[in-house]
C-alpha cells in the first residue's frame, strides 16, 4: 500500500471530467501526481488543481505508464480503446461510460448499495449511470426493509449530463428565444429550451431509449436482484444541473410514508427533505453542488395496497458521475485493492 497515488483523468475537459478533478482536490484524495487527457482538441489546455495549472495531453496507449488510478469520462468508445490498455499498465480503471457496465465480471459499483461487490474484479470498475445511481441509492434501505417488487420512475434529467456544449445549448437557446432570434438546434434533436423531450440516448427495438433500458438493467445488478420489476421514462428537460425523478414502488410488505421517511432518514448518502405544509421539498436549484441524493414527496400510492410514491433529486455530475467513482477510488485505497 502506497500513502499517494498516481491518478489519471482521461476526459478532463469534459463536464464529468472537470467535476473529477475539483472532487479529488475537495476530499484530498491521495495523489502524488495527477495526469489529464483529453482529445487533441484540448491538448495544451490547463486545469488548476491544488493551485497549479496541469497541463491537458492527448490520450494515447502509452499514457498509463506509472498510473495507479485512472478516472475515466470520455464516453465509450474510448474506454473501449484504452481501459484495457491501461489495465495492461498497471492501472485500476474507475469507468464513468456505458461501456463496461453490464458485463458479468465487471463490478458496478454504487457504494451505499453494494460496495462488497468490488473485490472481484479484473481491473475495471464500472459507474453506473447518473439516473441509475441516485434511484438506487434512495431505495436499497427500502428494498432491505420491505422488499420492492416493481419500480415506475420517470426523470426530469439536466442537460450538463449530455456535457458542456449542451450546457451551451441549453443557455444559447435561452437568451436568443428572449432576444426574438432565431435557435440553432445542434445537441438535441428538438429545442431544449422551454420545452420537455422525452427522449435520452438512442432509441431501441422496443421503443424505450437506451437510457431508460439502462434503469432497468443496472438497477437489477446493483440491488443484485432480477426479481425486480422497473418501468423508466427518460425524459430532458431545461435544467442545468440535477435529475429529479418521479419514483414509484411497489412492495412486498406495507410500509407507510412515515416509516419510509425515518428510514430514509438514517440511510448513507441519503437527506430527506419533506415537509409538505412549508413548501419544502427537493429541488434541483437547492441541490446543484452537492453530494446528498435528496428525497421528498413521500406518500402512500393510494391506488394499490403497498406502494409508495417519492421525488428523488441529486447532482448528476456528482453523486451521478464524478463523486461516485470517486468514493469507488477511495475504497480501492482504503481496502488495499490496488
Ligand atoms: O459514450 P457515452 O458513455 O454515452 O458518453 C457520452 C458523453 O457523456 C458524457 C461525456 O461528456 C461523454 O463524452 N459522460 C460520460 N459519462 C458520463 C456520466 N457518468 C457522462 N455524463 C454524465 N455522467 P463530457 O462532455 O462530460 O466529456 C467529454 C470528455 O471526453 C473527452 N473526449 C472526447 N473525445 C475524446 C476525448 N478524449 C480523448 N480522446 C477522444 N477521442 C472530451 O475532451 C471531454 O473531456 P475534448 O478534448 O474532446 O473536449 C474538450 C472540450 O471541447 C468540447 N468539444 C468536444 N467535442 C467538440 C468540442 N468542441 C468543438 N467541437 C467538437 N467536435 C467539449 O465540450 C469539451 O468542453
Ligand atoms: O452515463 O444525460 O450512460 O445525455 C449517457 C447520456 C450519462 C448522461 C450515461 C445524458 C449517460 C447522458
Amino acid at each position: 500500500m502506497k500513502d499517494k497515488y498516481t491518478v489519471a483523468v482521461v476526459g478532463a475537459t469534459g463536464a464529468v471530467g472537470n467535476e473529477m478533478v475539483s472532487i479529488l482536490e475537495e476530499r484530498n484524495f491521495p495523489v502524488d501526481d495527477l495526469r489529464l487527457f483529453a482529445s487533441e482538441r484540448s491538448e495544451g489546455n490547463y486545469i488548476e488543481f491544488k493551485g497549479k495549472n496541469r497541463r491537458v495531453n492527448k490520450v494515447t496507449k502509452d499514457s498509463f505508464h506509472g498510473i495507479d488510478i485512472a478516472l475515466f469520462s470520455a464516453g465509450a468508445a474510448r474506454s473501449i480503446e484504452f481501459a484495457p490498455e491501461a489495465v495492461k499498465s498497471g492501472a485500476v480503471v474507475v469507468d464513468n461510460s456505458s461501456a463496461f457496465r453490464m458485463e458479468p465480471d465487471i463490478p458496478l459499483i454504487v457504494p451505499e448499495v453494494n460496495r462488497h461487490a468490488i473485490k472481484k474484479n479484473n481491473g475495471i470498475i464500472a459507474n453506473p449511470n447518473c439516473s441509475t445511481i441516485q434511484m438506487v441509492v434512495a431505495l436499497k434501505p427500502i428494498h432491505d426493509a420491505v422488499g420492492i417488487k416493481r419500480i415506475v420512475v420517470s426523470t426530469y434529467q439536466a442537460v450538463s449530463g449530455t456535457g458542456k456544449k449542451a450546457i451551451h445549448e441549453l443557455a444559447q437557446q435561452t437568451r436568443d428565444l428572449l432576444s426574438l432570434k432565431e435557435i440553432t438546434v445542434s445537441i438535441y434533436p428538438h429545442q431544449i429550451a422551454f420545452n420537455c423531450i422525452p427522449h435520452i440516448d438512442a432509441f431501441l427495438e422496443n421503443d424505450y431509449t437506451k437510457e431508460e433500458m439502462k434503469m432497468v438493467h443496472e438497477t437489477k445488478k446493483i440491488m443484485e436482484d432480477d426479481s425486480i420489476r422497473v418501468s423508466a421514462t427518460t425524459v430532458r428537460v431545461p435544467v442545468f444541473h440535477c435529475h429529479s425523478e418521479s419514483v414509484n414502488i411497489e412492495t412486498s410488505k406495507k410500509i407507510t410514508a412515515h416509516e419510509v421517511r425515518a428510514l430514509l432518514s438514517r440511510a448513507p448518502g441519503v437527506k430527506v427533505i419533506d415537509d409538505p405544509k412549508n413548501f419544502s421539498y427537493p429541488l434541483s436549484i437547492n441541490s446543484a453542488g452537492r453530494d446528498e441524493v435528496f428525497v421528498g414527496r413521500i406518500r402512500e400510492d393510494e391506488s394499490i395496497d403497498n406502494g409508495i410514491n417519492m421525488w428523488i433529486v441529486s447532482d448528476n455530475l456528482r453523486k451521478g458521475a464524478a463523486l461516485n467513482a470517486i468514493q469507488i477510488a477511495e475504497i480501492l485505497v482504503k481496502e488495499n485493492l490496488i
